[in-house]
C-alpha cells in the first residue's frame, strides 16, 4: 500500500511512523488513520520489528481531528458509518507503540498519543481536549483514557474547558513518561523503541496485555490473569535463555521462542 498522509520507514528493528500533513497541523482523518492502522497492522505481523514509534512535526503531533472534514456530518450519516469506532483499532496493537509527542496534540491528536503504550513528550509539547469550544466533547476515548492517566479533577478541567497542559504538567501528571529536548524526541523514542526490539518478542507482547488487562478487569482478576501469563514463559526458550545468560554473565540471545 503507498501512503499518502504517513511516512514509513524502519529503523533496523523499529517501525517508524510520521503523520504528514503538515500544512493542516496533522488533523487527522480517515484516510490518515486507515493508513495508520494500515502500516501498523504491517509492522505488528513483521517479525523483524519488535516496536515501532509514531511521530509528528515539530509543531504538531496532530492538531485533532479534522474539523473542515467533520463540520458538516448530520446526526444519521454519524451514526451509519459508526464515525470515529474503527480509530480505535490504533490501540489493539499487539506489539508496542510508542507516541513521540512535539507541538499540539490537542482533541483527536491527543486522544491519538494516548492510544499508544506510553507517550514520550519534547518540552514543546501541549496536550488538550479543546472539543468543547467546538460544541463538541472528545469522541476517540477522550473522557475514558485522559481521566485514567491523569485522574478526574484535572482530566474534568481539560475536558470542560480546553485548557492545555504542557509538557512538564503533562509529565507530573502521568501522562507521559517523561520530557526530552525538543531536538532528542525522536532519537530518545526510537532508543527506547529499540531496547524493547532487543528483549524476547512474545515476552513484549505479553507484557503489554497484561498491563493493559489491568484497566479492564477488577485486581484480583487481573493479578490471575498475570499469574497465568508468567507460568506460561516458562514454557518460552527465551526464558530459559535469559535466566541462563544472566547466570553465566553474558549477554542473553532471544530467538522470539
Ligand atoms: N482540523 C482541520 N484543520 C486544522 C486543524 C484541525 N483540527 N487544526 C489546525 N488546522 C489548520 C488550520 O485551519 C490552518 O489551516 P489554514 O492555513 O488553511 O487556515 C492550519 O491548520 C494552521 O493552523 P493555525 O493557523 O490555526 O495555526 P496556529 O498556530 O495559529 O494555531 C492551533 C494552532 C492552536 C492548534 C489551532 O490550529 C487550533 O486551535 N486547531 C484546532 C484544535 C482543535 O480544536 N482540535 C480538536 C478537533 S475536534 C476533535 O479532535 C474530535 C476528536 C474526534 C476523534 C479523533 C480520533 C483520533
Amino acid at each position: 500500500m503507498s501512503y499518502e498522509n504517513i511516512l514509513v520507514e524502519t529503523r533496523g528493528k523499529v517501525g517508524l511512523i510520521t503523520l504528514n500533513r503538515p500544512k493542516v497541523l496533522n488533523a487527522l482523518n480517515s484516510d490518515l488513520i486507515a493508513e495508520l492502522d494500515e502500516a501498523l497492522n504491517v509492522f505488528d505481523r513483521d517479525p523483524e520489528i519488535g516496536a515501532t514509534v509514531i511521530t509528528g512535526s515539530e509543531k504538531a503531533f496532530a492538531a485533532g481531528a479534522d474539523i473542515k472534514a467533520m463540520a458538516d456530518y448530520e446526526y444519521p450519516q454519524t451514526y451509519m458509518m459508526d464515525y470515529i469506532t474503527s480509530w480505535d483499532q490504533i490501540a489493539q496493537k499487539r506489539k508496542p507503540v510508542i507516541a513521540a509527542v512535539a507541538g499540539f496534540a490537542l482533541g483527536g491528536g491527543c486522544e491519538l498519543a494516548m492510544m499508544c503504550d506510553f507517550i514520550l513528550a519534547a518540552e514543546s509539547a501541549q496536550f488538550g481536549q479543546p472539543e468543547i469550544k467546538l460544541g463538541v466533547m472528545p469522541g476517540a476515548g477522550g473522557t475514558q483514557r485522559l481521566t485514567r492517566f491523569v485522574g478526574k479533577s484535572k482530566a474534568m478541567e481539560m475536558c470542560l474547558t480546553g485548557r492545555m497542559i504542557d509538557a512538564s504538567e503533562a509529565e507530573r501528571s502521568g501522562l507521559v513518561s517523561r520530557v526530552v529536548a525538543n531536538d532528542d524526541l525522536v532519537d530518545e523514542a526510537i532508543k527506547a523503541a529499540e531496547k524493547i526490539a532487543s528483549f524476547s518478542t512474545p515476552i513484549v507482547m505479553m507484557t503489554k496485555e497484561s498491563v493493559n488487562r489491568s484497566y479492564e478487569v477488577t485486581l484480583a482478576e487481573g493479578i490471575r490473569f498475570e499469574r497465568r501469563l508468567f507460568h506460561s514463559m516458562f514454557a518460552t526458550s527465551d526464558q530459559k535463555e535469559g535466566m541462563k545468560a544472566f547466570m553465566e554473565k553474558r549477554k542473553p540471545e532471544f530467538e522470539d521462542g
